[in-house]
């Protein structure tokens, strides 16, 4: 490597966390480009990290903190230095917490970065403070509650092992766009032979590349999987030795699946005539290690853990566990290989606090609690954009006896709002330990650049607001680096000495996970458990989603785009023109019944809200479905409403998530 050339970790939400090779020239980052020495990625970034440097050098970056000076929302302020931003927070949070308590103050946060010590390091703080806890659950809690009902800590397969599969299926999962070496790897099985399937709600770029792809109803797959199940015992096609080995409940679900889910029944629920459904269960269960990757967009729906739940049964019918590139893979989950608790310092809580869910921020900020919220921190998230009921989130925001404060890298739909907006450090300013949740790749590394500007990291502002609030702590006082040694230094199965040391040395390392066979079930039977007694109901079964009952015609899928990753990205002028527009996918067929063209502007709306949107009339959408893909910012969109203005803050079955693609909406003209 030459010596301007630095490695770094791609700090975003994203299931690859690659390695980055950064050039820095006199302080800044010229060139991003994807580690071809890192095992993961092998050289390959997406579209959105090829111009990294010019997120981190934007014009838009803010650059030292500010002070609102107009109406909230209208984003008009005045400089100010940090250390009177720091003494003006701590002094107003003094005053709130003897008046109301501590619980009035509530931290929002979620993934603007994915660094152990950066993205947790306000848990210490808030803590101590004595805050309202934050229920992080907007991404897919519903996928591991569903997992867990079947496969309890089971730990997951290793995701690579799609490459031996010979039939590889991703469903509810947009890979060419939001995990590309997840697509790599399933391209790389089809050139040996697999058959490659994708199985979505409208044509997804995913789709184009399968062999195969299925479009079902919006909710609908725990139905398909029911109706594929139903044949499968029908027709004898389970595999009996390794169900009797291996899984508790197969008669009583073979019972149930047998008299209620007929693929004539299952066909109108999810959207695949019986004909494909029966097909599709005859061809899984004829292939020898069919392995399933399980994206997120079906867990976002009032049914989606138990489509989970549902899903996670078909490879214990047909036994494709046993085989090399069989099985089923939904995240890895490496908690146990750092002590995070180091970090998090849950210990520093005098008692539990208040928890509030990060989907019903509209409600936690309007329906004044016991103690109101009078203040919010807002750290690496962007809840006026990506939050659901995003009308709900922004009449909480208008509040003026609401203290606002939004730690950020650019003037955001959020910062807007802020009273106070302090300046954040990119990825490339700061150090930090990565891992994943689609894989087990970790790596450490050093800030690549000086910071941009006054910005300083999460850490570091934390660190400070401990000094303002007069705690002398020696903890607050560590620097980040402090603490990435402190989860290194823990001995664990995850990883041997040298690759600590590979660690420290900011070398991308795979953990090793210690369950040798993927056949060694962690439940409490010690089987995969299609029944289970620890669920509210024993069995898998067909369950409805929220919107099927809100009487608005059109499902409406909030998918993204593979130019910006959640409300990221959209400060890169040429990946935004990419989008061109905010606009709505729609069925020709139901833009003609509406009497809509395509090009012109629309409004989608329902109970919650109305969003203007630039018709696409195509046939990559089937009928009854619209589509509109990423998170723009408010400055960019027409109407100055997000398609979050769409979505509910109803919950998920079970993990309390998110339910975002489970909405329905009417179109008409503008
Ligand atoms: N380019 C890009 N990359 C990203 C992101 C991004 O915004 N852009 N976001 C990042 C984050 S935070 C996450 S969580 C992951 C998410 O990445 P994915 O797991 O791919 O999730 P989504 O893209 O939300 O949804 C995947 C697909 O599910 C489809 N879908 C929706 N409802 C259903 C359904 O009921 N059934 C089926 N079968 N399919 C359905 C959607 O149309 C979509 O094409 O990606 C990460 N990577
Ligand atoms: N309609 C719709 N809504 C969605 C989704 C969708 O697909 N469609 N996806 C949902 C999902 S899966 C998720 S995970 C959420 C994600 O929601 P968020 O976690 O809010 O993700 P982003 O929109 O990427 O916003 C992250 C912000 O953090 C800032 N940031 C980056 N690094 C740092 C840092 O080190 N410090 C600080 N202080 N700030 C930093 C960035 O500038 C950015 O504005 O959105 C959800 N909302
Ligand atoms: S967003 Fe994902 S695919 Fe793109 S560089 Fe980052 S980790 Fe890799
Ligand atoms: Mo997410």
């Amino acid at each position: 490597m030459s010596p301007n050339m630095v490695r770094s970790v791609c700090p975003y939400d994203c299931p690859d966390t690659c390695g980055l090779l950064v050039e820095v020239e006199g302080g800044r980052a010229v060139r991003v480009s994807g580690d071809p020495a890192h095992p993961v990625t092998r050289g390959l970034l997406c579209p959105k990290m090829n111009h990294y440097e010019r997120t981190v050098h934007s014009p838009r970056r803010l650059k030292i903190p500010l002070l609102r000076t107009g109406p909230k929302g209208e984003g008009r302020f005045e400089p100010l230095s940090w250390d009177e931003a720091i003494e003006r927070i701590a002094s107003r949070w003094k005053g709130l917490i003897v008046r109301f308590g501590g619980e009035c103050v509530l931290p929002y946060s979620f993934a603007g970065t994915m660094g152990l010590v950066q993205r947790n390091s306000g848990h210490p703080f808030f803590h101590k403070l004595g805050a309202s806890r934050l229920e992080r659950t907007i991404c897919s809690p519903a996928k591991e509650a569903g997992w867990r009902a079947v496969m309890g800590d089971t730990a997951a397969m290793d995701p690579a092992e799609i490459e031996q599969s010979d039939l590889a299926i991703l469903w509810g999962i947009n890979a060419a766009s939001t995990s590309i070496h997840v697509m790599r790897d399933a391209l790389t099985a089809r050139r040996r032979g697999a058959r490659l399937w994708a199985i979505d709600t409208y044509r997804t770029p995913t789709c184009e590349a399968a062999d195969e792809a299925f479009i079902v109803r919006p909710g609908g797959d725990g139905a398909l999987a029911l109706g594929m199940m139903h044949v499968m015992v029908r027709e004898g096609l389970t595999e009996q030795a390794f169900i009797r080995d291996n899984v508790l409940g197969f008669e009583a679900f073979a019972e149930k699946v047998l008299s209620d889910c007929t693929p004539e029944w299952m066909s109108p629920v999810c959207g695949l005539p019986a004909a494909i459904i029966e097909r599709m269960a005859r061809e899984f269960a004829a292939a020898k290690a069919p392995f399933i990757r399980l994206g997120c967009g079906l867990t976002r729906y009032g049914n989606g853990a138990m489509t989970v739940r549902t899903i996670a049964c078909l490879p214990a019918l047909s036994g494709a566990w046993q085989r090399p590139g069989g099985g089923l893979f939904t995240g890895t989950s490496t908690g146990d290989a750092f002590p995070l608790q180091r970090v998090t310092r849950e210990d520093f809580m005098e008692r539990p606090t208040r928890l509030v869910s990060m989907n019903q921020l509209g409600a936690a900020l309007s329906e004044l609690g016991d103690p109101p919220i009078m203040s919010l921190y807002v750290y690496h998230s962007n809840p006026a954009a990506v939050t659901p009921d995003q009308n709900a989130v922004i009449k909480g925001l208008e509040r003026n006896d609401l203290f606002t404060v939004v730690h950020e890298r650019f003037l955001t739909d959020t910062a807007r709002y802020a009273d106070i907006v302090l300046p954040a450090a990119s990825s490339l300013e700061q150090p930090d330990l990565y891992r994943c949740y689609g894989g087990y790749q970790s790596q450490r590394c050093a800030a690549a650049i000086p910071p941009v500007g006054e910005a300083k990291s999460n850490w570091e502002v934390f660190s400070l607001l401990a000094g303002g609030m007069g705690w002398d702590e020696p903890f607050f006082k560590q620097s980040a680096d402090d603490l990435v040694e402190q989860l290194l230094d823990f001995e664990t199965p995850w990883r041997d000495a040298g690759m600590t040391r590979s660690l420290r040395e900011g070398e991308p390392v795979l953990l090793t996970p210690p369950s040798k066979s993927k056949c060694d079930w962690k439940t409490p039977s010690g089987r995969i458990e299609i029944l289970s007694d620890r669920e509210p109901e024993p069995l898998p079964r067909l369950l409805a989603t929220h919107a099927a009952g809100d009487g608005f015609p059109l499902r409406l899928q909030p998918a993204t785009t593979p130019y910006a990753l959640n409300s990221s990205f959209y400060e890169q002028d040429g990946l935004r023109e990419k989008q061109e527009c905010m606009a709505l996918m729609m069925h020709p067929q139901d833009a003609a019944a509406r009497g809509l063209t395509d090009g012109r502007r629309v409004i989608a709306y329902n109970d919650l809200g109305e969003v203007v949107f630039v018709l696409k009339a195509t046939e990559r959408v089937p009928a009854g479905t619209v589509v509109t893909e990423g998170v723009w910012w408010r400055e960019f969109i027409p109407g100055r409403r997000g398609v979050n203005a769409l979505t509910s803050q109803r919950l998920t079955d079970s993990g309390r998530g998110s339910t975002l693609y489970d909405a329905a909406v009417e179109v008409r003209g503008k």
